[in-house]
């Protein structure tokens, strides 16, 4: 029962929502929480750090929120981000619907003002009705209004993040239920271990049968391991699998590592040839949408293709193309029963096929050999991540975080990964941000040195979080890759004295920022430069920016995906003019 504290009652007997909160947590094995404090969850992260959680305070609610989604993607705990009501719930928002949207599982618990008064529009401290604006940007959403229910509150949220697809969970807490009491015994009672939060999902045996007999009809067979793939930590599963299959394969970008990308079988090299010719298709734990080209059009060639799909989600079957064989459950038990069938009959993919991938790789890889090799001042793209290559090559265990336009197309492309959940990027949305809270969350999350490759623009939504990364003293080296722009620092206007619209202060000293808190900065414009700081930083495990200075022309308008954005056919003109 909830009861009133008053003068006489025994408060050691007495517990309340603050420390329900923290014990259900607890409870679920989660040990640490992102926030940003102020009313009314303040005395929550005391708490929680009293009792033993680690808790990470951020500059920004933002990437306090994407620190907790990439927290999910490492640990396939639910990553937990807590903000204060309204402006700081809304601040955590993006980055909920990014872990939803992502598949990544988070809870965001927001404490939020007076139901009474909010209901009634009264103008409360922070008003808003912030359960009826996080539901449609969520995968749940649900409010605790009396302490008794904490434990039911908290359990629900674990099991919408985490079963099924996972996503992002919103929870809210008004002010009062923090500070409402009950007997301590009862409460502890009232708490709920969530078992066996993401139950297996075994796949039928006429969906396993029928995905190999698609898979043994192929020719030219094609696997595309996706960042669902590398949330299942099936790594030695995946692993024997595609061995033992010999299929080649294409990683998604949060899917490198899964097989080391130097492996025979990865087709990354020979990504359009591979896309183009391929007849049989499996994927796994990635789905069909901008990313793969909505598996359609000049991309995927006019061979006809046929599509297995092994996803959790019955829903995501069909989606861009017909599905011939779909293989809907986790992919741990997917790839068991399709191991278990393929028994010892199964053919290795024929030959010819597997020549031709070669060949094209061997011949794209030399092509790029060269141009890594690349030493001028100011660096281009290659040259500076062909530095960064070589360090990862040689520190596998290094977590990389990449964020960007060009900065992001290059090194995803450039920067071989060795190990599963080695590479955390934009996503699935694309979205620029995400570079200190990913960094912050690796740190944290695995105590690995991390490397965070970040565009000037994408390194300036969450700049300020490098003083949080100096609070805690983390293994986090941030590369800025400066060109003084968006895409490229050239741009200019025509019409008047203002900047154009993508350009920067030029000669930045990003580098400053770092030595402001207390960590090392250093200016390198040349790739030697950058190779060497990168591995001092590594060596000293200092938190570190480097400020590396990249020809401002290098870059193209929006990287790679310059065919989705839309020109005006005055631009194009004047782009015209100036070329001829
Ligand atoms: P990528 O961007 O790398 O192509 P996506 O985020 O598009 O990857 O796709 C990930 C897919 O993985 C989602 O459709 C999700 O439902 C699925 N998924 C996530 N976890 C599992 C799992 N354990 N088993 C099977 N599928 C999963
Ligand atoms: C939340 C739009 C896509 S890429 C980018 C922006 C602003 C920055 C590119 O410049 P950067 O990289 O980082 O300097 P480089 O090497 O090409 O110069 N707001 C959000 N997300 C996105 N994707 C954008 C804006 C965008
Ligand atoms: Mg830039």
């Amino acid at each position: 029962m909830t009861k009133n504290l008053d003068e006489n009652v025994d408060t050691s007997q007495l517990t309340d929502g603050f420390h329900l909160i923290v014990d259900a947590l607890k409870l679920n094995g989660i040990s640490t929480i992102y926030n940003v404090p102020g009313i009314p969850i303040t005395d929550l992260g005391r708490i929680a750090q009293r009792e033993g959680l680690r808790v990470i305070s951020f500059r920004h609610e933002q990437h306090a929120g994407y620190a907790a989604s990439i927290a999910g993607f490492l640990t396939q705990k639910p990553g937990i981000a807590l903000t204060v009501s309204a402006p700081g719930f809304l601040n955590g928002l993006t980055a909920l619907a990014n872990a939803t949207t992502n598949c990544f599982p988070m809870i965001l618990i927001s404490g939020s003002s007076e139901r009474e008064i909010v209901d009634l529009q009264q103008g409360d401290y922070e008003e808003m009705d912030q359960l009826a604006i996080a539901k449609p940007l969520c995968k749940a959403a649900f409010r605790v209004l009396h302490v008794e229910d904490i434990g039911i509150g908290i359990a629900r949220a674990i099991r919408a993040a985490c079963s099924g697809r996972p996503g992002g969970v919103y929870l809210d807490f008004p002010a009062q239920l923090l500070g409402q009491v009950m007997d301590k015994t009862a409460g502890a009672e009232s708490l709920v271990e969530v078992i066996d939060p993401a139950p297996a999902q075994i796949p039928s045996a006429d969906a396993v049968k029928r995905a190999l007999d698609v898979l043994k009809s192929a020719q030219k067979p094609l696997l595309i391991l996706g960042k669902g793939a590398a949330y299942a930590q099936e790594d030695a599963l995946i692993k024997t699998f595609v061995e033992k299959s010999g299929l080649p394969y294409l990683p998604m970008s949060m899917a490198k590592g899964l097989l080391p990308d130097d492996h025979a079988q990865s087709a990354a090299a020979a990504r359009s040839l591979v896309l183009q010719e391929a007849d049989v298709v499996m994927l796994v734990g990635a789905r069909l949408n901008w990313l793969l080209s909505h598996g359609k059009g000049k991309a995927w060639g006019d061979a006809p293709k046929q599509f297995i799909h092994i996803d959790i989600d019955p829903g995501e079957m069909d989606s861009n193309r017909a599905i011939t064989a779909p293989l809907v459950g986790d992919i741990g038990s997917c790839l068991n029963a399709l191991s278990d069938e393929m028994g010892k009959d199964w053919q290795q993919p024929p030959a010819e096929w597997r020549t031709r991938i070669a060949d094209k790789k061997q011949g794209n890889l030399e092509k790029m050999a060269s141009k890594l090799k690349s030493n001028a001042v100011p660096m281009d793209y290659h040259g500076a991540l062909g530095a960064l290559r070589e360090v990862i090559k040689d520190n596998p265990e290094i977590i990389l975080v990449n964020e960007g336009a060009n900065t992001l197309d290059f090194a995803r492309s450039i920067i071989d990964i060795y190990q599963p959940r080695h590479r955390l990027d934009v996503g699935t949305w694309g979205v620029m941000g995400i570079g200190q809270g990913a960094a912050i969350a690796a740190a944290i999350e695995t105590g690995k040195q991390v490397l965070a490759v970040e565009g000037d623009s994408a390194f300036g939504f969450s700049g300020m979080e490098i003083e949080t990364i100096c609070r805690y003293d983390l293994p986090v080296c941030v590369v800025v890759f400066n060109n003084s722009g968006i895409y490229r620092g050239t741009d200019t206007n025509p019409a008047g004295s203002d900047v154009a619209p993508t350009v920067f202060v030029k000669d930045s000293r990003y580098e400053l920022m770092m030595q402001a808190f207390g960590g090392v900065g250093i200016y390198a414009t040349s790739p030697d430069d950058l190779n060497r700081a990168v591995r001092e930083a590594i060596a000293s495990g200092k938190p570190t920016l480097i400020n590396a200075i990249i020809d401002e022309a290098a870059g193209t308008e929006s990287g790679r995906i310059g065919n989705l954005n839309p020109q005006s056919i005055v631009m194009q003109q004047a782009s015209k003019g100036k070329k001829s």
